[in-house]
Formats: C-alpha cells, sequence, structure tokens
C-alpha cells in the first residue's frame, strides 16, 4: 500500500501542531493518540493507560480484496493483494483496530481540539481503517489516488454527505459537532472500502495498532472507565468496561480479551 503521501501530509500536520503546542504549553508531545490525531488541552503531568488487547481463539483468515473493478487499485498492490480489514490480527495472539476511550470520569471536563484529523484514500483503502476524532475537530479528508472515490458517511446524530472526490490530492474537511460511535465510511465506486470513525467528547481515546497496543496518555488524575469497540460483531470482548484510576505521572497497565461470540 503506498502511504507515503499520507505519511508527509500526517507528518506535516504534526509537526505544525506540535510547534504550537510547544508554543502555548511549552514543549514536549501533548496529544492522546498520536499520530493521526492531535489535540491540545492535555496536561502533560497527567497520567496514562496503556494497553493490550488480546484475541483467544482461532485466527480468521483475511481475504485478499480483488480489485479488478478499477484497474488503477489493481495496479497500487503490485505482488501482494490487499487483504480485508474486518479483522487484523498480530502475530501473538493480538487484535488491531480496537477503538478504545474513556466512556466515564470526565464529566465536568471540556476539551478542545487542537489540530486537524486526517483520513486518507490511498490505494483505494481508507487508512486509517478506525479512527477517532474530537467534536468538532476538523477532519481532513484526502485522495491519495489518481482515481475517482467518493466518501459516504451515513451517520445517526452527525447528519450524512456523500461527495466524490475525482481528483488526486483533493482534500475536503468536515467537522461533527455530536458524539458518535463507529460512523461508517463507505466508497459507492470501490465496494471493498470502509472505515469507521468515532467522534468523541475529549481526546482519550486510541486505536489498537496490530501488537494489540494502545496508549492514552494526559489523563487528569481520577477514577476512569474506558469501554472497547471492534467492527467484527462475532467477537465480543472479555469485559465491554474497565475501571482503572490513575494519579499524575503514574501509568496504568490494562488487558482486554476479544475471542468468538458465545452463541446464546
Ligand atoms: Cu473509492
Amino acid at each position: 500500500m503506498n502511504t507515503d503521501l499520507f505519511d508527509r501530509y500526517r507528518t506535516a500536520t504534526t509537526v505544525a501542531v506540535a510547534a504550537v503546542l510547544s508554543f502555548v504549553l511549552g514543549g514536549g508531545n501533548t496529544w492522546a493518540n498520536a499520530p493521526s490525531i492531535n489535540v491540545g488541552g492535555i496536561d502533560q503531568a497527567g497520567g496514562t493507560i496503556k494497553g493490550v488487547v488480546k484475541f483467544d481463539g482461532k485466527k480468521a483468515k483475511r481475504k485478499p480484496i480483488r480489485m479488478n473493478a478499477d484497474a488503477y487499485c489493481d495496479k497500487a498492490h503490485p505482488g501482494k493483494k490487499a487483504k480485508n480489514e474486518r479483522y487484523v490480527f498480530g502475530d501473538n495472539k493480538t487484535l488491531q483496530n480496537v477503538f478504545v476511550w474513556v466512556s466515564k470520569g470526565l464529566a465536568g471536563k471540556s476539551f478542545s481540539a487542537t489540530g486537524n484529523a486526517a483520513l486518507d484514500q490511498t490505494g483505494c483503502m481508507y487508512v486509517p481503517h478506525v479512527s477517532g476524532v474530537m467534536v468538532n475537530q476538523d477532519l481532513d479528508i484526502l485522495n491519495s489516488d489518481s482515481t475517482l472515490h467518493n466518501v459516504k458517511m451515513n451517520s445517526s446524530n452527525n447528519g450524512s454527505f456523500n461527495e466524490g472526490m475525482p481528483v488526486k490530492g483533493m482534500v475536503i474537511t468536515k467537522k461533527f459537532s455530536k458524539p458518535e460511535s463507529a460512523i461508517p465510511i463507505r466508497c459507492d465506486v470501490h465496494p471493498w472500502m470502509g472505515a469507521y470513525l468515532h467522534v468523541v467528547e475529549h481526546p482519550f481515546f486510541a486505536v489498537t495498532q496490530q501488537d494489540g497496543t494502545f496508549e492514552i496518555r494526559g489523563l487528569p488524575a481520577g477514577d476512569y472507565e474506558l469501554s472497547v469497540w471492534h467492527e467484527f460483531k462475532k467477537f465480543a470482548p472479555d469485559h465491554k468496561t474497565i475501571s482503572v484510576s490513575v494519579g499524575d505521572g503514574e501509568t496504568k497497565q490494562v488487558t482486554v480479551t476479544y475471542g468468538p461470540k458465545k452463541k446464546k
């Protein structure tokens, strides 16, 4: 997958935001969920939650995606075909693309986003496949492909849109005024393209990497509940919420294990 352009774009955004935040806050990394989401207003001295999401079960085989309906897309993956991202496992029984967020404990506190989040269309895939933005944070949707994509979001709380993006390098910017879990994003031109966007009232969320890890930094000291989401409804977590308390400068470690959902 060609992610060069996205990486450059992301790096540029990150550097710009880091510069602004360094000026305002006196240096250091101040976003909770680098690299794709940059947010402000986070207390550097706060607590950290580190975690890993495991997968206990038989790893289902990921199917290669047939992109031959569009020669551009097909050629974008020479040799190795892109695979369906509905479930992505790591080598060590881990699960990628689990969205983790603080679902309780921040009532009465307000946070504002600094910098834009980004969603790229590259190699006829969405990158990242699962991501989060803050309420009212700008989301830049980029087309890095020399082919037509249309971005269709059907949201329950934030309205819907469907816009064509015919030109490479085109960017459209959207924002979402209400919290919402897992807004599906689709492209009508390429039926295999799919992504999910979560809209959160604060910056304390993360998406698991392929090794299952995630990290939420800069939390004000306090008692919290974390929630987890994964798109494949045949999987279920051992606990949907996790209670965790952090103090200033403290790091807590949590583990969540997904497995095949038990039949009722
Ligand atoms: Cu498309």
